[in-house]
């Protein structure tokens, strides 16, 4: 190969490997609010003006709906001992909460947080997101399941990457005006994942929110997403938190 043939290939390589990464964003704060210091989140969504969170860890296991402004908690559900909660979606008047590896799935009243019934899990329960019509579940891995929201059977699988590695780790899950928004277990970052192809559009980086050295553990990381619709925000917060963030939606 002659020098010219090999810095043309070698110029081509770097551009293409540039072109097919996904670039990084750092959306600015809008504002933020109190977060439950001892919150070990899994799963948060936004309805009508309400934060529903679940938590995890042995005997620490929640479900509750909280006030955003103040974080005054207006009903809570404590999960048996023995469960580890995961991630939560709103389906209808319904909530449905996925356990880590109890394979088992909890689905409650909305407005009371009574439980209605438990169904089994097939998979290790991580995160979860509804995106009108099937349930988006991952389990640490680079898969995110699509599920039937009424018998928690899988419809399909999708397998997401970035520059063609896969990305694993996926945790708690948001779907975003047509993308899944993704947290990645250990990092502070969210993907934005088109469901059609599984390709990392964007990334969103937001270590900056609660600095490392500030942080009471080392798995107090970056994991919670809820969308408010009207107004267009994402809500933010990680495991031990002590605030959430209100961030422009993608
Ligand atoms: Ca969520």
């Amino acid at each position: 190969m002659s020098q010219l043939a090999r810095w043309i290939t070698c110029v081509l390589i770097t551009q293409f490997t540039v072109a097919v990464l996904a670039a990084d964003f750092v959306p600015p704060p809008i504002r933020s609010y109190p977060h439950d210091p001892t919150a070990f989140t899994q799963g948060l969504v936004w309805d009508r003006g309400l934060l529903y969170e679940s938590t995890g860890r042995y005997g620490h296991s929640t479900l509750s709906v909280r006030e955003l402004k103040t974080g005054r908690v207006l009903r809570r559900h404590d999960l048996p001992k023995a469960m580890f909660g995961e991630g939560i979606a709103l389906v209808g008047d319904e909530i449905i909460q996925l356990t880590w590896q109890e394979h088992q799935a909890f689905v409650y009243d909305k407005a009371s947080l009574r439980l209605k019934r438990t169904l089994p899990y097939a998979w290790e329960g991580w995160g979860l997101a509804y995106d009108g019509r099937h349930l988006i579940a991952s389990d640490g891995s680079a898969q995110l399941r699509f599920l039937d929201p009424a018998t928690l059977h899988e419809v399909r699988r999708l397998n997401v990457t970035d520059g063609g590695q896969h990305i694993d780790q996926l945790n708690e899950l948001e779907y975003v005006k047509g993308e899944i928004l993704a947290n990645v277990y250990g990092s502070d970052r969210i993907a934005r994942i088109s469901p059609q192809t599984g390709r990392v559009l964007a990334w969103i980086e937001l270590a900056y929110l609660f600095p490392e050295q500030q942080r009471p553990a080392r798995d107090a990381v970056l994991n919670g997403i809820a969308y408010d619709a009207a107004q267009d925000v994402l809500i933010v917060t990680g495991k031990h938190w002590p605030k959430l963030f209100v961030i422009p939606a993608p």
